[in-house]
């Protein structure tokens, strides 16, 4: 059984059919009209499927593909005499999947999220419960915590270490091997951050180098001395700085490199990589809307480049003129209560394709501003009758925001965020996450 991949290995498979194995492809990934010899290929993004389950993750496909099993032996009565597995219970290894794979949280991937979480807080899983305590979660298990503080830690693993510590992690009954690969984990992805913030930096001067402060549609960018396990999180923060799509390769193999891009919405990234392929110009690729990956030849970058600059341009130009902060509703520091914290969570999980609100707070004095961990911000915000919010912008020192931050200290700003808890030894606090600010222009208005 191939699992998040097979659906458009034709070599391989092909291979594998001549040695006689029969196969089972379970993915999600976008594929051709053509499908690859397998015994069968479940994928809610084939043509012909009419599930309306494009949007699972890889986790998603398998976990309903296992639904599907278990009913169709419950008919052939297997379970007459043996136990039934109780699938509900794995929920919560699905729960992290869908959050960690970045897929919108939208119809069944919501029902995943909410019901995962729930097994996932009574702490069954002893390899998920040793990574929550390494990574410091506190207070109920959030899809914050699975994406940010969970997933990057599992996903270290893969992509500098070992790809099979997290699955032993999640797959252990041991408390002490877990912690142990839990500690390990946490390990790998300190070395990760260090390596990953070194190699953004150098992507970032290669694009200014080359393209000044207009890169085009599309940022790409390469080298011999990247890791290829880093180069889709180097392509997530060149389109978050950039704001369009980047692709990141890294040739640390020789004239072949291993490349991943990042979209953002509304251009289908996976698509135009696909198209690259059936033009000749890159050895292989293929993926999703959002993020894609491909194998190309050093000399054939700029040709990949320019072909996707041109096909996804008006997609992009598009994009960069809906870039307007959609804002929900405008609050003071008084009216940011944890009870209205806990009202809007009940409309959760948020996370891709289902926003948190975001909030103005207009005019509020930065009475405390500070740097804090690796680069964040934090400061806190009064209200003109005094009242107060923490608030926090992360990664942000040496941006923009951050330096504007740090700058308005005793001075009003306008602030945008988004408002969450944070809890800390036992009490909740309600901490603003900043996305966006500016300066009051007149009056202090
Ligand atoms: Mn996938």
């Amino acid at each position: 059984m191939t699992l998040d991949c097979g659906s458009t290995s034709f070599e391989a498979l092909d291979h594998a059919r001549a040695l006689g194995l029969e196969t089972v492809v379970i993915d999600h990934h976008q594929c051709g009209v053509d499908l690859p010899p397998a015994l069968a290929v479940i994928n809610p993004n084939r043509h012909d499927d009419l599930s309306g389950l494009g949007h699972l993750s890889a986790v998603g496909v398998a976990f309903v593909t296992m639904v599907a099993l278990s009913r169709e032996l419950r008919r052939r009565g297997f379970f007459a005499a043996r136990k039934e597995p109780d699938l509900l219970t794995l929920l919560d290894l699905v729960a992290l999947g869908t959050v960690a794979d970045v897929v919108p949280l939208l119809g069944l991937n919501r029902a995943f999220v909410v019901k995962g979480l729930q097994v996932a807080r009574k702490r069954g899983n002893v390899g998920l419960a040793a990574l929550s305590a390494v990574a410091r979660v506190n207070g109920p298990l959030s899809p914050y915590h699975l994406g940010f503080l969970i997933g990057p830690r599992i996903n270290a693993g893969g992509r500098i270490g070992d790809a099979g510590l997290g699955s032993r992690l999640l797959a252990t009954d041991d408390p002490v091997e877990a912690e142990r690969i839990a500690a390990e984990l946490d390990r790998l992805n300190k070395e990760r951050q260090v390596m990953e913030a070194a190699m953004v930096e150098e992507a970032d001067a290669q694009v200014v180098a080359r393209h000044g402060t207009d890169p085009g549609p599309i940022v790409v960018v390469g080298s011999p001395d990247w890791h290829p396990g880093v180069v889709g999180l180097i392509a997530s923060r060149l389109k978050e700085r950039w704001h369009r799509p980047a692709l990141a390769v890294s040739f640390d193999r020789g004239e072949l490199g291993t490349g991943s891009a990042r979209s953002v919405a509304g251009v289908d990234l996976g698509a135009a990589v696909r198209a690259a392929v059936e033009a000749g110009l890159a050895v292989k690729g293929g993926g999703h809307k959002m993020a894609a990956g491909l194998t190309v030849a050093r000399d054939r970058l700029d040709a990949v480049r320019d072909f996707l600059a041109e096909r996804i341009a008006s997609g992009v130009e598009a994009a960069l003129e809906r870039r307007d902060l959609a804002i929900d509703g405008a609050l003071t520091a008084a009216g940011a209560t944890v009870n209205l914290v806990e009202t809007i969570e009940r409309a959760g999980p948020f996370g891709a394709g289902q926003p948190e609100p975001l909030f103005a707070f207009p005019a509020h004095r930065v009475t405390f501003a500070d740097e804090v961990g690796q680069g964040h911000v934090r400061a806190t915000l009064a209200a003109g009758n005094g009242s107060t919010l923490k608030a926090i912008a992360f990664r942000a020192a040496n941006e923009p925001i951050g330096r504007t931050i740090l700058d308005a200290r005793g001075e009003t700003l306008h602030v945008v965020g988004a408002l969450g808890l944070d809890h800390w030894q036992g009490d909740a606090r309600v901490q603003l996450r900043i996305v966006d600010v500016c300066r009051p222009r007149i009056g202090g208005l």
